[in-house]
């Protein structure tokens, strides 16, 4: 297995010595920065006899070096800086989006694309028109970071097991996200059942600050840690065929009764990408929220 990963930064190597580390598929690490590729690819490679495994990972500036990849991440772009408005970044990172996925049509034209760089829905959407590959090969991670840190807070407040709490996130990577509170449970019960409307307000509004609240912390740089364990665990549910559902960003076809943007939805993930979109039943409220959270795509899509 070949994961091909492009953009050598915080995000980009942190996902490299994961599927590496976990002797998941061998890596190609690709920056417009060679030296940063070579250089971090020789220092997680130094580490695989500590850890124990036999996989390989080059780093590189070269794109002949992607061909027969299984799976493509792109991580190229920049964050959000101060001062940086909303239209200034997707102008940049389209650019940098567009010229990374054209050089995947040409070397990795196989390839299941997963697209981290931000503003996620309208770069994932982007990807999709300029590879031309099937929707079912490219798609977004935001998701399955947004469900994870709504569960990590649920956990925290109720004092009980992570793995006792179920979410699903949908909608946009960004303010308006949707999360599912028809479809949120602890330990089987209707989560708002088990915690007062005050608490899991406060608690929705630190997920959707929590990119912010790390932000703000670090004073540079973003959070990498738990978003390369969720593009991480989207690879394995490639490449290990899972089936799982895991909520992508994904250009939609009258699924919700949206059509022709990008948006977070449940999916099943397989060998072959997306499998199929599950199509959750959603209260009034969900509805709502979760076309208000179409508009601002449409918006950013519109910017490209
Ligand atoms: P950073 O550490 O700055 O790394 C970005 C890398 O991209 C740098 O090494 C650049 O040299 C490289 N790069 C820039 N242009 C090109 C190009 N044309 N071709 C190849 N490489 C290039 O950033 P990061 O790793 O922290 O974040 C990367 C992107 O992911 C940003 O857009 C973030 O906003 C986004 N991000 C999204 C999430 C989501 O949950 C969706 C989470 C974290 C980061």
């Amino acid at each position: 297995m070949k994961v091909s990963i492009i953009g050598a930064g915080a995000v980009g190597a942190t996902v490299a010595m994961r599927v590496v580390e976990s002797g998941l598929a061998d890596v190609v690490l690709l920056d417009v920065l060679n030296n940063v590729a070579c250089g971090k690819s020789l220092d997680i490679l130094d580490a695989a006899p500590i850890i124990g495994h036999e996989k390989s990972i080059i780093g590189t500036d070269d794109y002949n070096q992607i061909k027969s990849s299984d799976i493509v991440v792109i991580t190229a772009g920049l964050a959000r800086k101060p001062g940086m408005t909303r239209e200034e970044l997707i102008a940049k990172n389209a650019g940098i989006v567009r010229e990374v996925s054209g050089n995947i049509k040409i070397h990795a034209p196989s390839s299941i694309v997963i697209v981290v760089t931000n503003p996620l829905d309208s770069m994932t959407y982007l990807t999709y028109k300029t590879t031309g590959f099937k929707r079912q090969k490219v798609f977004g991670m935001a998701g399955v970071l947004d469900g994870s840190r709504f569960v990590q807070l649920i956990s925290e407040e109720m004092k009980v097991k992570r793995s006792s709490v179920e979410t699903y996130i949908l909608g946009s990577h960004g303010d308006s996200m949707v999360p599912l509170l028809s479809h949120t449970r602890v330990s089987g019960k209707p989560i708002e059942k088990v915690l007062s409307k005050d608490r899991l307000e406060a608690i929705i509004k630190r997920t959707c600050d929590r990119g912010m609240e790390i932000v703000s912390l670090l004073g540079t740089g973003s959070a990498c840690y738990s978003p390369s364990a969720a593009v991480y665990r989207m690879i394995d549910a490639i490449l290990n065929d899972t089936k799982n559902v895991h909520v992508v960003s994904t250009c939609l076809n009258g699924e919700y009764g949206l059509k022709g943007i990008s948006i977070g939805v449940p999916c099943v993930i397989g060998r072959n990408g997306i499998e199929d979109i599950v199509e959750l039943k959603l209260s009034k409220d969900e509805v709502n929220a979760l076309s208000k959270s179409a508009e601002a795509i449409k918006r950013s899509i519109e910017l490209l």
